[in-house]
């Protein structure tokens, strides 16, 4: 069985604001919830001083989108000088928290060491205040996590990642993750393969009645990035029930192949509406695009592609 996303429109949609300071430059790698009849969109923005800050921008058809005209999210503490990054949220009961990527200083120090990176959660009533509760892991090179949307056997759940492996971590509380709570779950593949490289989790996963409906990115030694699926099992999510062979979005478009960051399409939003899966990437690391798919064919596609 083949199986592609499909490009909503050639373009992307949606582009940096040149009348804006803070996002004129590059705005990227959106994370997307469904809540009450709207679209809530955090995308990762950067002006000319380079440093990332968190957009927010709402959407009552999921492409035509209403942007705050300030970030909800910006540089704090000393370990996110260099910015935050990659947000990723979830909603779990009437709380929305927030996987983001803090980006510190050089050298950064016992508690940001390999990377100069904190995987952050933050929670939020409102998708636009937000508080910060602290990192998953601290002091190695760590990003690319999300929680998924409900507790498993008790405990709250998170996709993070360790290069190049994407780990799960399990907490009674989201604020105290323990190393003997957590797993390996998947890796990069064989030599040919698009994904031989590095992996990622992409946004929160889906809940289906075979399985987590996982989206996830992955670099080959070329450093293209590409997106794929794969099924986790519902009650033990460290087990893979099927993992297709072939990529279902690669960067083909103008806009994926040049910009910030050549050759990348990078997800952090796998949002199922009724009957379509809507999967918002970052092209290039300089613009938004979107792609859907029928959510039946997803579904089919990982558990025999
Ligand atoms: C990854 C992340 C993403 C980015 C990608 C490609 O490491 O930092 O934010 O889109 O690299 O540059």
């Amino acid at each position: 069985m083949t199986f592609q996303l499909t490009r909503y429109s050639s373009e992307p949609i949606i582009l940096p604001d040149p009348s804006s300071d803070w996002e004129c430059y590059n705005v990227f790698n959106p994370s997307v919830v469904y809540h009450n009849g709207l679209f809530h969109m955090h995308y990762r923005a950067q002006g000319l001083d380079w440093i990332s800050r968190i957009g927010y921008a709402v959407s009552a058809d999921g492409v035509n989108w209403n942007r705050l005209r300030r970030p909800v999210l910006t540089p704090q503490e000393p370990y996110e000088s260099r910015g935050v990054e990659d947000p990723r949220v979830t909603r779990i009961d009437d709380m929305f928290y927030m996987a983001y990527t803090a980006f510190g200083p050089y050298g950064g120090g016992q508690e940001i060491a390999g990377g100069s990176i904190l995987p952050m959660l933050a929670q939020s009533r409102n998708l636009i205040t937000w508080e910060r509760l602290g990192p998953i892991v601290r002091g190695e090179d760590n990003k690319d996590h999300v929680l998924f949307p409900r507790k498993i056997n008790g405990r709250y759940v998170a996709f993070h990642r360790r290069r190049p492996f994407v780990w799960i971590a399990y907490s009674s509380d989201l604020l105290t993750w323990h190393e003997s709570d957590m797993a390996r779950v998947f890796g990069p593949r064989q030599d040919n393969d698009w994904d031989n490289t590095s992996v990622g989790a992409n946004g929160v996963p889906i809940e289906t009645e075979y399985g987590w409906l996982v989206f996830y990115h992955a670099y080959d030694t070329q450093r293209v990035y590409r997106l794929g699926v794969l099924l986790l099992d519902k009650d033990d999510p460290t087990r893979v029930i099927h993992r297709p062979r072939a990529p279902i979005l690669w960067p083909q478009e103008m806009w994926e192949v040049r910009g910030d960051v050549p050759n990348v399409v990078f997800s952090n939003a796998n949002v199922r509406v009724g009957d379509t899966v809507y999967v918002y990437y970052g092209g290039a690391d300089h613009v938004i695009g979107l792609a859907t798919c029928a959510y039946t064919d997803v579904v089919e596609y990982a558990r025999t592609g």
